[in-house]
């Protein structure tokens, strides 16, 4: 085997070889689901970007067509940077994108139709000289930061809209641009929203949920039974956020709630190894589905080793959680035509320092799935308030750490004696009156490896657990993957490692308890995930 080829995935979405960033422009068209990625033809660190592209019948296997976007203009000469596809009635679907114009990265916004609507892979791309680029950076909008136009969404005022991501000194920008013809395109009067303080906003999106039923809506959708959400992705931190609120379409302003933070500390999608997302509306199953990349966490030297860098995280279902102070997220149902053999347990008492292997799948290339109950809250420990966010909860409180309810959860990517294995865990804290929970996902013991980054992540779950003690834990593991839902998908984390030991055959997965409390494991599904056929 090859240096790099035991960490790369079976089932995650990467190309053959060389470097992948941020998916641009998901869309479903005509029978087939279209994934544009940022793409390095050349090597594999970040440069020379282009819009690589595969299409899919079914999200999971994917066949690579030519580059669907390369430099060829004047207007995009040194880059073709993120964007999204809307598809307009009557005309069909329409990518926007940035165009780097010169060499200090001018930003401009330009457009690509396809050259044959009738080749169900859309394999060529034009960019008509007439109208492009349709937006450039006036005053007072910085031309060296905006970039990543969303979907387009149509009122009933007649006009398009999209939103292009900036930044004014720290302040984080979503411009807005509108437009009857998607031809010609002019800024509005103020931005749909800035936050301050929190930089360049990259990558954003922008769309509707409903309040109602978890099917997904089209981006124009409206009216009373829907809420709207803003993602951005922030360079500064490499972490995205997002908000729930409401769209001012008389206004033309978006009002987050204020049931979460609009800034640093806000919501996110995952709590790890997750950036430049995307989601876009499938009309064929009434849903919206996100695509997010998860970079390496290796070195450069690494990745130069290796051949590639970069993968997509498995797309994710997305709907409002009947709370309304959140989303859930959960991997699309395809996904479930991978499960090969199946393992089972049932009702497994786990004591304190207990550990239990899950034998018989093989742990490299897993789905997991489990729901523990808890017998008894009483014996949770006080939560230290110090702690500034759940990472740092998480970094002091290892899975080693024992505890009063918790750390419980599973070691993933383990080798036999435990040099190397990452846990996901809960931890259940008290605080004041209600509970806090806990989610961790812990790279710091993934790799004999010295030179890798190895955080801590965390994130705490929104869920009541007076009523019902249970909690749930689905993880796709998959080589240097460990993508993790809690709850449901109410919390969600995924970490790229790389161990040395716990490889293909070699690797092992546990379930474990190191906590006073006993944890039962009331069900316990496991599957050999079968490899996909990708690029
Ligand atoms: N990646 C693209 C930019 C975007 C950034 C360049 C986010 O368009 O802002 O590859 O990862």
């Amino acid at each position: 085997i090859s240096v790099g080829t035991q960490h790369r995935t079976g089932y995650h979405f990467q190309p053959r070889k060389h470097w992948i960033n941020d998916p641009n422009g998901p869309m479903y068209f005509n029978g087939f689901y279209h994934l544009f990625y940022q793409y390095n033809p050349n090597g594999s660190v970040w440069g020379n970007i282009v819009w690589a592209h595969s299409v899919s019948k079914d999200l999971i296997n994917w066949e690579a067509v030519e580059h669907a976007l390369y430099p060829s203009k004047s207007f995009d000469k040194y880059g073709c940077w993120s964007g999204s596809a809307t598809i307009v009635p009557g005309i069909g679907p329409v990518i926007q994108y940035t165009g780097i114009a010169d060499e200090k990265q001018t930003q401009v916004q330009c457009y690509a139709i396809p050259e044959d609507l009738k080749d169900p892979h859309l394999r060529k791309w034009v960019k008509p000289d007439d109208s492009n680029p349709f937006v450039v950076a006036d005053n007072p909008v910085n031309g060296s930061a905006f970039r990543d136009p969303t979907t387009a969404w149509w009122s009933k005022d007649g006009h398009w809209r999209i939103v292009v991501g900036s930044r004014r000194k720290d302040r984080g920008v979503a411009y807005m641009y509108r437009s009857k013809d998607f031809k010609k395109w002019v800024r509005s009067k103020h931005p749909l929203h800035s936050r301050k303080d929190t930089g360049m906003w990259e990558c954003p999106d922008f769309y509707p949920v409903s309040l109602k039923s978890n099917l997904g809506l089209d981006a124009s959708a409206d009216g009373n039974q829907t809420k709207h959400v803003l993602k951005n992705s922030l360079d500064v931190t490499r972490y995205e956020y997002y908000t729930l609120g409401t769209y001012r379409r008389d206004k033309d302003r978006y009002v987050p709630d204020k049931t979460s933070e609009d800034g640093w500390g806000g919501l996110r999608y995952d709590y790890g190894n997750f950036y430049a997302s995307k989601s876009f509306f499938d009309p064929s199953k009434n849903r919206r589905v996100i695509w997010g990349w998860a970079n390496e966490s290796d070195t450069k030297e690494d990745d130069v080793r290796k051949g590639w860098a970069g993968i997509q995280a498995i797309p994710r279902t997305v709907w409002l959680d009947p709370n309304q102070r959140q989303l859930l997220l959960w991997p699309v149902e395809e996904l479930n035509n991978l499960r090969g053999k199946e393992v089972n347990m049932n009702n497994q008492k786990l004591e304190k320092g207990e550990k239990v292997e899950v034998k018989g799948i093989t742990a490299a290339q897993a789905d997991l799935e489990v729901e523990f109950s808890i017998p008894s809250l009483e014996k949770a420990e006080t939560y230290d308030d110090k702690w500034v966010d759940a990472q740092e909860a998480c970094a002091n409180k290892g899975s080693n750490v024992e505890g009063g309810v918790g750390p419980f959860g599973i070691l993933t990517l383990a080798s036999e004696k435990l040099e190397e294995f990452t846990p996901v865990f809960f931890r259940i804290f008290k605080d004041k009156k209600k509970h806090v929970i806990l989610m961790c996902s812990d790279a710091r013991r993934s790799s004999l490896k010295g030179d890798l980054y190895k955080p801590t992540f965390g994130g705490f779950v929104d869920l009541d657990l007076t009523k019902d003690k249970k909690i749930s834990l689905r993880s796709l593991i998959d080589h240097s993957v460990v993508e993790s839902f809690g709850a449901g998908g109410k919390t969600i984390i995924l970490s790229r490692v790389y161990p040395q030991l716990a490889v293909l055959k070699q690797a092992h997965l546990f379930v474990f308890n190191n906590g006073t409390e006993p944890i039962t494991m009331e069900k316990l599904k496991g599957w050999d995930m079968k490899s996909a056929q990708i690029n």
